[in-house]
């Protein structure tokens, strides 16, 4: 029987919620698959960062490497723990080492689910560049707690960097609907958004059979809340696609809804698979946090192991449960009913 080794990072707050009620999900479909997981749970989280000084050990990364995939819940803290350190000691420092650079964060409406902008008919693939950017922890600051202080944060895009997510963005496009939004910022940021579009244009032409607009973020934000229809896949930074995918999960009903997928397209290191949601410490361990997020992470995650049946059974489990007016609206329903309507509805 095959068996995946998969290493489960709850994180903080309700990342621990969630991920059990994915865990008990991604068990259950195994079993009805024909393979196994074997689950080896990491403390890595702000508690951790109390207690010795670092978000994950210093081998962390060299621990994960032997993983077959990562289940992450949320990381933050933000009462103990900066917000800036638990990111930087945890999270990107996965992505980044482990060459995560495509963020796949799918938003289209489950059934039954209603947007709180009546939009309907849309199905939006955003890809978020996951490695680099604005992200990039490169700037510093100086004369601190003076008049004269000066803080600079540099992003950084490198030819490789935004030539792969935009390659990965142009095939994924060509799996869908054929439509390829790029999104960028460059009458503002003169050097690396117009480099940004170059590489664009560039990879257009040989993608013939996609159709590219670039479009502007302000632009963009715009268009996701008047026409999300219109849109297939909308490739952009590090900085722009987190915001944009905040944005797209609003549409879809919430961030109770919102799945992700940190991939590593050459395979040559674990993906992770986490909820876009953070650990929203104001209903941590309240037993409301919706799970759909972290389940439907963990259907991404099947497919990428090329569980794609499991995966499609998840799906429909939790299509059934939004269907039966279940996990549909923020708070109404315990985390424990939405897993065990969706642990019901799994064939
Ligand atoms: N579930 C992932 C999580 O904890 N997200 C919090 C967050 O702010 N993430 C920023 C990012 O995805 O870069």
């Amino acid at each position: 029987m095959k068996v995946y080794k998969i290493a489960q990072i709850p994180g903080d707050g309700i990342g621990r919620d969630v991920t059990a009620a994915a865990w008990a999900v991604l068990t259950k479909a195994a079993s009805a698959g024909g393979f196994r997981f074997e689950g080896r749970e990491f403390p890595w989280s702000c508690k951790f960062y109390k207690e010795t000084g670092a978000m994950m050990p210093d081998d962390g990364i060299e621990t994960l490497r032997g993983f077959d995939a990562i289940l992450l819940g949320a990381v933050g803290w933000p009462a103990e723990v900066p917000d800036s350190v638990s990111l930087h000691g945890l999270l990107l420092p996965i992505r980044k080492a482990f060459v995560q650079y495509a963020n796949i964060r799918p938003h289209r409406l489950l059934p039954g689910v209603q947007s709180p902008l009546k939009a309907e008919g849309f199905d939006i693939l955003c890809i978020r560049e996951n490695t680099e950017g604005e992200y990039s922890g490169a700037g510093g600051r100086v004369h601190q707690g003076t008049a004269d202080e000066v803080a600079i944060e540099t992003s950084i895009f490198t030819r490789t960097g935004v030539e792969r997510i935009l390659r990965f963005a142009f095939e994924r496009a060509r799996t869908r609907r054929g439509k390829l939004a790029s999104v960028t910022k460059s009458n503002a940021q003169k050097h690396t958004m117009v480099f940004w579009d170059e590489v664009t244009q560039r990879l257009a032409a040989e993608y013939p059979d996609i159709e590219v607009t670039s479009y502007h973020i302000d632009a963009m934000a715009a268009r996701m809340v008047m026409a999300p229809e219109s849109l297939d896949v909308v490739v952009a930074s590090n900085l722009f696609g987190d915001i944009l995918t905040d944005l797209g999960a609003a549409i879809q009903g919430g961030l109770g809804f919102a799945a992700s997928a940190n991939i590593n397209p050459d395979r040559t290191a674990p993906s992770m698979f986490e909820p876009v949601h953070g650990s929203a410490p104001d209903i941590a361990h309240l037993g409301i946090a919706n799970p759909i997020a972290a389940i439907w992470s963990g259907a991404m995650m099947l497919d990428h192991l090329g569980e794609t049946e499991a995966a499609a059974a998840v799906m429909a489990a939790i299509e059934r449960t939004t269907a039966a007016g279940i996990g549909t609206v923020p708070g109404k329903d315990k985390t424990d009913t939405i897993t065990e309507a969706v642990l019901a509805a799994l064939a």
